[in-house]
């Protein structure tokens, strides 16, 4: 926890362009660890491990070690990768919660020795360390407190060896720039082989002695979700605005927001995948996040305050996928073009100022000079004058954050025919804040006003700024028929298929919705000419256009396979109708069913949320056979559609689907099933 208390001993550490500032000490101000890290704003998180092999996205703990085999592993390729896309870090799931050590521990013997992979000699951390040095990027370590492979898990023993894990990784391969506890529990697991829910006390994995340890072993590492920085609140990476760094030690705070002017600076990491899932599934290839999507989230994130590490999980061959790379760079074009030009930079300004922080400091390109003003100055305006007229659709700001974070409400005019005319309002701005305009203005002279700040405001950065023109990636959807449409805001003609293959400028030109009766992957591009534009992938399961249910325990299952992810069948009408919980549809015709789909309820509750399953086939609507039971690992953290694939292709023309447990609440939900067909 950093207070005001010891903000002297804070100050005089601070650099000697930082200068004392004009108002006094006021509120919760970050340790110099914390600054640091927030100027790292966007790394990589590499998720990799046996799940990369079963497929899935939680291990039990009863995984072989054997399936650890990457047939091209190249820690350098993939830093490499993370540096060219702007990245400033990596940090490797080094331990899951599948107890699996990607590095020759001696807390247990289910590590990467046991491995075949380099003959048993392998060492992820010590190769993604080396890879990291010579990329020029920051090393992090994640390492799972929840531990589902041994016996000694919710005893004291464990806790002993969790420590011994954590002192490992942060004394065997020099500096670790973040630590990152994940708050996953939950329950069941394989603890050597008793396969049964651990329920652990509070603070049993002492976190206090941890963060004492961290600080002796490496003081700059960050330890996430411990003690130096928060979770964003969600797995899709944006965070809320208002967004504060501080939290409170009485008042709580959310993980989006925080809690305004807090008593703790506890800084938020928005975090996601570039797919769904946190590991790679071969199925998950065709649905890598847009550079228009990834763009989007950072805006949500970084561009609010937050730090966002963004997962990049390698495949069974070491590698990360054309797709995610290509992503990534037009996503890094995108950023690029947006900060290319500061419109305000080297601008002439002018307003109240208090000595040595005159509003020239808002211009000056240095991110630790600022702008203040003296104590008392009530809603202080600065006037910054182009040298020539401007076009800007976005603006960035942020405070000296050093000095805490003040700011409350703020508001930007702009000079339009001969008045001022107000452009945008926000609330906080703290390290830094990006805000898109309502509409693109020209002007040569803009008015900043601090309309409401707790502590006199110290603001360092002014940027006004162009946002890139969109990629315009084609938006691929079914409609209520059932059919594929293809949307596109560029007129250049769009080349599709339907078999997996690259669309060529070759290929069939898209003229309106298309029949894909059994489902199937589309993917779509725009030519330009002969310049071929991203490709846009999606896979489709069977269109659900008649269907029927044919039984339903209780509620409206209808509203499961409408299509429509907004609404949800749930048991819960008149009181919990307690799992199991389930429906039965009659397809219209006999399929080759491969998998399904399970679309938890998209509304941000978690009541009634499967996390267990069972889909049963029928060829007469009598007859059933079990052909999946399973658990839907971090559906509660990350509600995204799950793919529950089946050992062979089944033909069938009716399904039933049963929810065995809900991850809140003793009711069952479902947005949407869907079944996957093929051979
Ligand atoms: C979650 C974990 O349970 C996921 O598997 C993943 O590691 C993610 C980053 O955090 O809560």
């Amino acid at each position: 926890m950093q207070h005001a208390r010891i903000f002297a001993a804070l100050f005089a550490a601070a650099s000697a362009a930082f200068a004392q500032p004009a108002a006094g000490p006021w509120g919760a101000v970050p340790h110099e660890r914390q600054v640091a890290w927030q100027k790292l704003e966007y790394y990589g998180f590499v998720h990799f491990g046996l799940n990369t092999w079963t497929d899935r996205e939680w291990g039990y703990g009863n995984e072989d070690p054997k399936l650890f085999n990457p047939s091209d592993f190249d820690a350098r390729a993939i830093a490499k990768i993370c540096k060219d896309a702007g990245m400033k870090g990596l940090i490797l799931t080094a331990k899951h919660h599948d107890g699996f050590c990607l590095w020759p521990t001696k807390t247990t013997e289910h590590n990467i020795t046991k491995s075949p992979w380099k003959n048993g000699k392998g060492d992820l951390i010590a190769d993604f360390a080396a890879a990291c040095k010579a990329e020029g990027i920051k090393l992090g370590i994640y390492v799972s407190p929840w531990d589902r492979n041994t016996p000694h898990y919710a005893k004291e023993k464990y806790v002993e060896m969790f420590h011994e894990q954590i002192r490992e990784v942060l004394t065997n391969y020099g500096p670790v720039f973040e630590i990152w506890f994940d708050g996953a529990n939950g329950g069941d697991g394989w603890y050597g082989g008793a396969k049964e829910k651990r329920t652990i006390p509070p603070d049993y994995y002492r976190f206090g002695e941890v963060v004492e340890m961290v600080r002796k072993l490496q003081p700059e590492c960050v330890v996430w979700g411990a003690g130096d920085a928060r979770w964003g609140g969600s797995e899709s990476g944006h965070v809320g605005y208002p967004h504060w760094h501080t939290m409170d030690s009485k008042r709580g705070g959310s993980s989006e927001n925080g809690f305004p002017h807090g008593d703790t600076w506890m800084p938020a990491e928005g975090d996601t995948s570039i797919r769904q899932g946190w590991f790679w599934h071969a199925r998950e290839d065709n649905a890598v996040k847009s550079p228009e999507k990834l763009f989007q989230i950072w805006l949500d994130c970084v561009g609010r305050g937050a730090n966002l590490i963004l997962n990049l999980p390698p495949n069974r061959a070491g590698r990360l996928h054309a797709n995610d790379i290509s992503s990534l760079n037009g996503f890094r074009a995108m950023r690029d073009a947006l900060l290319a030009e500061d419109f305000a930079k080297g601008a002439r300004t002018s307003g109240p100022a208090a000595p040595q922080h005159p509003a020239s400091a808002l211009t000056d390109g240095d991110d630790e000079s600022y702008w203040t003003v003296p104590e008392g100055t009530a809603e202080p305006v600065a006037e910054i004058a182009l040298a020539k007229p401007a076009r800007f659709d976005a603006i960035r700001l942020g405070e000296q954050i050093r000095l805490g974070q003040r700011v409350d409400s703020f508001a930007m005019d702009a000079w339009i025919g001969g008045a001022w005319k107000e452009i945008q309002s926000g609330k906080t701005i703290g390290y830094q804040v990006i805000l898109s305009l309502s509409a693109p203005v020209e002007t040569d002279r803009v008015r900043l006003r601090i309309t409401k700040s707790t502590g006199t405001p110290c603001i360092s950065r002014f940027s006004l700024l162009k946002k890139p023109v969109a990629l315009s990636s084609p938006v691929v959807s079914r409609d209520t028929e059932g059919k594929i449409v293809i949307q596109s805001k560029s007129t250049e003609p769009l080349h599709y298929t339907t078999d997996g293959a690259e669309p060529s400028a070759g290929a069939p030109v898209y003229s309106g919705p298309l029949a894909l009766p059994d489902g199937g992957t589309v993917k779509v591009r725009h030519f330009s000419g002969k310049q071929a534009g991203p490709v846009t992938s999606r896979d489709f399961g069977m269109p659900k256009t008649g269907w029927k249910i044919i039984a339903v325990t209780t509620g409206n299952a209808a509203a499961a396979i409408d299509d429509n992810p907004t609404t949800f069948w749930h048991t819960h009408s008149d009181g919990e109708k307690n799992p199991p919980q389930g429906f039965a549809v009659d397809l219209g015709r006999s399929v080759n069913i491969t998998g399904f789909t399970y679309l938890p309820r998209q509304d941000g509750t978690a009541h009634g949320m499967t996390d267990k399953y069972r889909f049963e086939l029928s060829r007469d609507g009598q007859k059933w056979v079990p052909v999946a039971e399973g658990e839907f690992s971090n559906i509660k953290a990350n509600p995204v559609e799950q793919t529950i694939p089946l050992k062979k292709p089944v033909s069938a023309r009716y399904f039933r689907f049963t929810g065995l447990h809900a991850v809140e609440k003793n009711h069952v939900s479902a947005a949407e099933i869907g079944v996957i067909t093929g051979n």
